[in-house]
């Protein structure tokens, strides 16, 4: 297999330099990349610091049976503590920690010292329900508020939470709460989504008919409607969470007590329950949303418009910016509800500062248009992030321009579940940017590309990405599966953690991530990356999104089959398709271009917003349509499938 063709086919040019006035008062400058690797123990020794212990730990990391580490293993400290009393300590009690904005327009502040009773509360309840230091809480939730207590309760008392996507299918959750084991479930009655309420807890009624364990259902009232409860199992959590005192004492807990489980979307197989524990993980979570963001907790205001169902929810709206300081947005609902312009009216309601999301909505804002963000004053704006899957240069150069007014910089973020921080990004008042790139491996981590044989690869090539050195925030196993861990992570590569992404270096030795090695393509012996042809199409100015696939072809061993949205203004002709495959071989090469072109007006996406390339394989290949349990929404696929006769 040669690695050749899967690096430099996009060539991009163009470069961002930091704004003067950011990068002269950036928290973090260029010396940290230095300092960090004289000494990457003593670096993040030093970042531990920005937490409160009560037992300061000695030992940094403690590396003699990896890959299973511990980090500060002999320090305790209370993460719930941490994110949200000691700021109450500070004197900054009356800062608001989330401003919560609701789908239908409700809207609520909460201080952090109301963060501090809510919390405090809960906590109390859980105990007076029987959870215990060490036991599993299932979460599913909406996006409220509630949802950010229910995790710090946990935390606060050191049970483990694992939270599932409000919106997953019965199956889903009892197949996770079974995994784990948990003794708790914490739901509401339902949540507004796409302009109405959509309920919650028969989900939890059917799972619970499969798992037996679960003591009690605490349910949140968010939408009031009518709800069945189980007598005896079932407990508002108006009633017995407001009736609790609002004074706790947090207890101090190990470093590696364990904070959370979360379940990978898993493509194929059973899904992966990722162990995350507490001092190493809230070191790396703060660390690199203080870095990446350049937050400034007094007058930042942030947010992530991640579901707190995936990991960046947990890691950049729960813990790293409550960790800070920092005040932030959490809005329920979808993009689109009641009308296009909700985000940006958003940013402008609240004076929004720094503004993290995922490719996929940056395309589908440029899809609605460029009238709508330009409706709005989106001046407050100084730093924007991305995460989640490649971000296309168009896409990257469009958020910058539409959304950033041509000022603020991107900070496109790769890391994973599994790694439960950022680990490659630009920093902002440090790195020029390059549109499509994640470019630099961040202070403290050590991330390169090898080839097959596992040797790094020169600038200029492509293979796969590898991390080389143990991390704070590193995922500790895979819940009650050591084997799993080992044979899904470290044993492709000798020593190294191996992402299962496929990346290249750039001549400057910057690194441009290139999707999942599973999807990558092999046509007539060349390796080409779904991620740049979808790159390519998406350049195309007819073109507002895409996803493409290998198909097993009897001459040339997979052919590349291309599924694109078409942008508002074009239309379907067999013209348009020619140019487009055209326009693919201008830009990569002709071993790019695309064999079938199919034009479609949805694609296949998790619940955070990734193309499930796998089903559009099936249809591609004429199979039955696998496994669509992780979907957003279930009825994409024979929409798709409509959209295409005689292609099934
Ligand atoms: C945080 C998160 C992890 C996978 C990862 C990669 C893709 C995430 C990316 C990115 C390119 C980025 N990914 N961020 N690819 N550039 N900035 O997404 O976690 O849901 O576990 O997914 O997402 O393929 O391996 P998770």
């Amino acid at each position: 297999m040669s690695n050749e063709s899967l690096a430099n086919l996009l060539k991009e040019e163009r470069r961002f330099a930091p704004p003067a006035e950011l990068a002269a008062a950036a928290n973090v400058t260029a010396d940290a990349y230095a300092q960090a690797s004289q000494d990457r123990l003593g670096f993040w020794a030093e970042q531990a610091r920005r937490l409160s212990w009560a037992v300061e730990p000695t030992e940094t990391l403690d590396w003699s049976n990896p890959p299973f580490a511990k980090w500060f293993a002999d320090g305790t400290l209370n993460v719930a503590y941490n994110c949200v009393d000691r700021h109450v300590e500070a004197g900054q009690g009356d800062r608001v920690a989330i401003h919560f904005e609701g789908e239908p327009g409700d809207s609520r502040a909460l201080t952090y010292a109301q963060l501090k009773d809510e919390v405090s509360q809960a906590a109390n309840a859980l105990l007076e329900l029987g959870v215990a230091k060490g036991d599993r809480v299932a979460i599913y939730l909406p996006m409220i508020p509630e949802a950010v207590v229910a995790m710090l309760a946990c935390a606060r008392i050191g049970a483990a939470h694992s939270v599932v996507f409000g919106g997953f299918s019965a199956d889903a959750v009892a197949s996770r709460i079974q995994d784990a084991d948990a003794k708790l479930v914490i739901t509401a009655d339902g949540g507004y989504r796409r302009g109405k309420p959509s309920a919650l807890k028969p989900a939890i009624d059917e799972a619970l008919t499969k798992v037996d364990g679960v003591e009690h259902v605490l349910v949140v009232r968010r939408t009031g409607q009518d709800t069945a409860f189980t007598e005896g199992r079932d407990l508002w959590w108006h009633e017995t969470v407001g009736r609790q005192s609002v004074e706790h004492t947090p207890e101090a807990h190990e470093a590696e007590q364990p904070l959370f489980i979360l379940y990978t979307s898993g493509t194929t197989g059973k899904p992966k329950g990722i162990l995350h524990t507490s001092g190493g993980y809230l070191t790396q979570a703060a660390y690199t949303h203080h870095a990446v963001f350049d937050l400034k907790p007094e007058s930042d205001v942030y947010w992530c418009t991640a579901d707190i169902g995936w990991v960046t929810g947990h890691s950049y709206i729960v813990y790293g910016p409550l960790a800070n300081g920092a005040t932030q947005v959490i809005y329920e609902g979808t993009p689109d509800t009641p009308h296009q312009g909700r985000f940006w009216e958003i940013v402008q309601k609240y004076g929004v500062t720094i503004l993290y999301t995922a490719p996929t909505a940056i395309r589908t804002f440029m899809k609605w248009g460029d009238d709508i963000p330009a409706k709005f004053d989106l001046s407050s704006l100084r730093v924007l992030g991305s995460v989640g899957e490649p971000i296309n240069p168009e896409a990257w150069v469009w958020y910058r321009e539409h959304i950033g007014g041509g000022r603020t910089p991107i900070v496109d973020t790769w890391w994973q579940t599994e790694t439960g921080a950022m680990m490659i990004s630009p920093l902002p008042g440090v790195t020029e940017t390059k549109p499509g790139s994640a470019q630099t491996p961040l202070p403290g981590i050590g991330a390169t590309v090898v080839d097959d044989n596992g040797t790094e690869v020169p600038n200029g090539s492509g293979g796969y990405l590898v991390l080389t050195e143990p991390w704070p925030s590193m995922l500790r196993t895979i819940w009650g599966d050591d084997q799993r861990y080992l044979d899904t992570y470290w044993s492709r590569f000798e020593g190294r953690y191996f992402a299962g992404d496929g990346a290249k270096k750039d001549e400057d030795g910057d690194i441009w991530l290139l999707g999942r090695v599973d999807d990558v393509m092999l046509v007539s012996g060349h390796n080409i990356s779904t991620t740049e042809v979808e790159s390519a199409l998406v350049g195309h100015p007819a073109v507002a999104e895409s996803a493409v696939v290998g198909a097993t072809d009897a001459t040339t061993g997979q052919a590349i089959v291309a599924f694109v949205i078409l942008r508002g203004t074009a239309t379907d002709s067999a013209e348009l398709i020619a140019d487009l495959r055209n326009h693919v071989g201008k830009t990569l090469g002709p071993i790019a271009k695309p064999k079938q072109i199919k034009v479609v007006t949805e694609l296949p996406k998790t619940r955070s917003g990734k193309i499930m390339r796998r089903l559009l394989r099936d249809i591609a290949e004429g199979r039955e349509v696998g496994d669509t349990t992780t979907l957003a929404d279930a009825t994409v696929m024979n929409l798709i499938q409509s959209q295409l006769p005689g292609n099934s």
